[in-house]
């Protein structure tokens, strides 16, 4: 920290860093310098690990001055600000959006080629930054992206996890799981600032005692803690000369607190604490919608929202702000109930830290969070026994309880001798054990709550958080989710880019309602041939990457059927391998011949939380469904299954431009929005689905001619619930279902094992949660009309454009600008 003994008075001081020039020559300078200054090797000599580093320190020094500029104007321009708190951030490869952020990409290309080395090559060196499990994650990083393209003032905050996601491997079908060792080689995209740790406290006590103003106060005695180191990366803007921060923390053992215990004679004792305090930064937990409840995810949480809300009032506001008007300068919006430990933790600090009453700090925190909510399955929503949070917060427990006997007179007051309710409502669950709901607690401390597409915010009102939409309907709202063009369009695609941009100009990639002038070329007969050809080169290059990376070939002029997500039972992947395995039945069993079938590849991408065995059950008989029907020569080659390991981001950018058809097949009700839905939209690939989270709106958008729609809607499935929903009878009253079953059990799948999948055939006959066997007839009837569709290419192909034109809506720009209005109450800075 600069003392006042050495704040800096020279001249230049405030003087921005000099970029470097914006052409071949100048780049080609400054990569061979940072090859030899930063990694210490002559061009001969380097390694592709030391160009790939040299290269990005290159792109960093181009967007360098942006950045330190866009930082001081934040400190100084006064602006309100939003800090994204997540707990997870998907961020993808670094190295290609910079390029394109900076205006590089052509630039580097040409210069990296006279100096003998391929861009691609370099870029394939990158391992992504796996922060985060699948879609909650990944959102982070498209709005953060978003919100620096749109010039608002903002930092995205959360945990530089040493171990991201696992990566997955198949061994004999069957998921392994392999550590993340993403920093491995170093990460040259990252700036450590270990000068401005953080302390944070954990466990111990509280006490009461009497300040110098005879005021009763309350301290916290914590036992141990930790350090708090940020690592800043930038996060540029498309074109705009800004660049934000993403602060993510790492922990570190305290010096001091070694000592103490050092001293104390017990040695080992000093070790294990700080192995211990260094676990709560080591890896990111791999469930997905599902929370553990573990006591290192809560020590996480704690860890990096307690920092960032220090770090935000020292280093932004500083020591002269006057916190009462905090909820001028910030909104804290929550993704998911992951940082709603901070609502106590800012009562903490306005309370114990700055002497204010208790009136005085909730007045401020209830203007200064927001609250967004990812899930609809009651399981989802994370739930702390009073007796953990007690023990690690002790502090923040008492805070809980204060806050809910105000909040529950609150209650009683509007709705008088209702005590259920007052049961149902409170922040303290009392059954199975005493607990906190942290949902109640953000729905209590947030000035707004939404859900992430219209579908989904209105089951938060109308059941998840009903009681609290009765009691504050205006808290409520929605915003539906988005994707960033820039990742996901522009640099997934370039081949459609390019097309786009010449028929349309390049707006579209900072405005993509523009995609609609598109509209009138789906009748143009040589518009669609040459949007044919885009994906027919997309799907060249993604069977050159499976070949490389999995050993996997794609056959040519196949439908490509791709349903990639995580691999959760909601989310009905066996429904999709049931399709499968019904086709290959009705083959093998000569109910149709092979030339019947429409030659189509179904491609999965998925990961199991390694604790949840029917996922990985299901993972397993996709593998040997695979297996099976990959070789087998009566189907003539026209039934193929994929799946290729360890779907990450990287790999969706190559699948989901190659995509014909995008499975979103979930049961309605159970997906809040989906993203990946939208994705494939964009890229032109046409829909089957269920009418649940985004996909309502995505076939509102681009009309039913073309969308597929199939199953029960969200009342249908209510009501069967209610009826009494029995599986086993769709088996029996269902011969092409029976028969793909029966298939499965008859060992066919598993060496002559018939009892290999018996985990899952059972619990599809004997629970089916998630009512696959339910839905099974009209996803087959729908995917009939699929078939009738594709066999018309002209017709296909029209409707993937009107699917790409109709879908711009979906950009996280119109998110996050949905944001600004309806909860943040934030204008962009110029
Ligand atoms: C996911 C939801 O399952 C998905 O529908 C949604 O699109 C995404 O959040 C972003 O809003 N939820 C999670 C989670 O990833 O962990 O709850």
């Amino acid at each position: 920290v600069l003392g006042p003994a050495n704040k800096p008075t020279h001249p230049m001081a405030l003087a921005p860093v000099a970029t470097p020039r914006h052409s071949v020559d100048g780049f080609v300078q400054e990569f061979l310098h940072e090859l030899n200054t930063t990694q210490g090797v002559t061009l001969s000599a380097s390694t592709i690990n030391d160009q790939y580093k040299a290269l990005a320190l290159t792109v960093r020094n181009y967007l360098m001055a942006r950045w330190l500029e866009t930082t001081r104007n934040s400190i100084k321009s006064k602006s309100k600000a939003v800090a994204y708190l997540s707990a997870e951030y998907l961020l993808g490869r670094q190295l290609g959006n910079a390029l394109l952020a900076a205006d590089l990409a052509d630039i580097a290309q040409e210069g990296l080629k006279q100096c003998g080395i391929e861009l691609w090559q370099l870029r394939a060196q990158e391992v992504e930054p796996g922060l985060g499990n699948g879609g909650l994650g990944r959102l982070a990083a498209c709005f953060i992206d978003s919100l620096a393209t749109m010039n608002v003032p903002s930092v995205g905050y959360g945990i530089r996890y040493e171990y991201g996601i696992f990566r997955q491997t198949f061994v004999d079908g069957r998921q392994v799981e392999q550590p993340d060792t993403w920093l491995s080689l170093g990460s040259p995209w990252e700036f450590p600032h270990p000068e401005a740790a953080v302390t944070i406290n954990f466990g111990g006590t509280t006490e009461k005692y009497t300040d110098e103003d005879g005021r009763e106060r309350t301290r916290w005695l914590p036992e141990w803690d930790v350090q708090a180191i940020p690592y800043n990366y930038m996060v540029p803007g498309y074109l705009n000369g800004r660049v934000n921060t993403l602060r993510l923390w790492s922990a570190e053992a305290t010096r001091a607190f070694d000592l103490q215990i050092f001293n104390s004679g017990d040695y080992a004792r000093a070790v294990r604490a700080q192995t211990f305090a260094e676990n709560i930064s080591k890896v990111l937990y791999p469930e997905d919608s599902t929370p553990q409840g573990k006591e290192l995810r809560l020590q996480q949480q704690y860890f990096f929202v307690a920092a960032s809300i220090r770090d935000f009032i020292n280093q932004v506001l500083g020591e002269d702000f006057d916190l009462h008007n905090l909820s001028d300068r910030i909104i804290f919006q929550l993704n998911d109930t992951h940082p709603v430990i901070g609502v106590p933790e800012l009562m903490r600090v306005l309370i114990d830290e700055e002497g204010f009453g208790w009136d005085e700090a909730w007045e401020v925190t209830s203007k200064c969070f927001a609250y967004t909510c990812h899930t609809l399955l009651p399981e989802a929503l994370e739930v702390w026994p009073t007796e953990l949070l007690g023990r690690l917060l002790p502090r923040h427990l008492e805070i809980i309880y204060a806050i809910n006997d105000r909040f529950l007179e609150q209650v009683r007051d509007r709705f008088p001798g209702d005590e259920v309710r007052v049961g149902r409502m409170s922040i303290i669950a009392e059954y199975p054990e005493r607990a906190v709901r942290m949902a109640h607690l953000a729905s209590v401390a947030a000035t707004k709550i939404n859900g992430v597409a219209e579908l989904h915010s209105q089951l938060l009102r109308d059941k998840v958080l009903k009681d609290f939409a009765d009691l504050w309907p205006e808290k409520f709202t929605n915003v539906t989710n988005g994707v960033t063009p820039r990742r996901f369009l522009r640099m997934a695609n370039y081949k459609l880019s390019g097309l786009l941009t010449e028929t349309i100009g390049s707006g579209w990639v900072t405005d993509l309602e523009r995609l609609r002038e598109l509209e009138p070329c789906a009748d143009d007969p040589e518009f669609r041939e040459k949007f044919r050809e885009v994906k027919a080169f997309n799907k060249r290059r993604l069977t050159n990457l499976l070949r490389a990376r999995d050993g996997i070939d794609l056959p040519e002029g196949h439908m490509l059927d791709v349903m990639v997500k995580r691999l959760h039972e909601y989310k009905r992947q066996s429904l999709k391998i049931l399709h499968v395995i019904s086709l290959y039945e009705q083959v093998i069993s000569g109910k149709i011949s092979a030339d019947e079938i429409t030659p189509r590849t179904v491609v999965f991408g998925a990961k199991a939380a390694p604790g949840y065995r029917l996922a990985k059950d299901t993972i397993h008989l996709i593998n040997k469904v695979a297996s099976v029907v990959n070789e087998d020569k009566r189907l003539d080659g026209r039934l193929k299954v994929a799946f290729p390991a360890n779907y990450n981001v990287t790999l969706a950018e190559k699948l989901i431009p190659a995509a014909d058809l995008s499975e979103q097949i979930s049961l309605a009700g159970k997906e809040a929005s989906g993203t990946g839905n939208m994705k494939f939209a964009l890229n032109g690939a046409l829909t089957i689905g269920t009418d649940d989270g985004a996909n309502v709106e995505i076939r509102e958008l681009v009309g039913d001619d073309h969308f597929f729609l199939f199953g029960m809607t969200e009342p249908e499935v209510e009501a069967l619930q209610a009826k009494g929903y029995h599986p086993g009878e769709y088996y029996q009253n269902n011969p092409q279902l029976k028969a793909a079953v029966d298939l499965i059990q008859s060992g066919i799948f598993s060496g002559g094992d018939r009892g290999t999948f018996d985990s899952l055939t059972s619990s599809w006959l004997y629970h089916d949660r998630f009512m696959v066997f339910a839905d099974f007839d009209s996803y087959i009837a729908a995917q009939k009309k699929v078939e009738e569709k594709y066999a018309d290419q002209d017709a296909w192909t029209r409707s993937a454009i009107l699917n790409m034109a109709r879908t711009g809506y979906f950009s996280s720009d119109r998110s996050m600008r949905d944001y600004m209005t309806r909860i943040w109450n934030i204008t962009p800075d110029f």
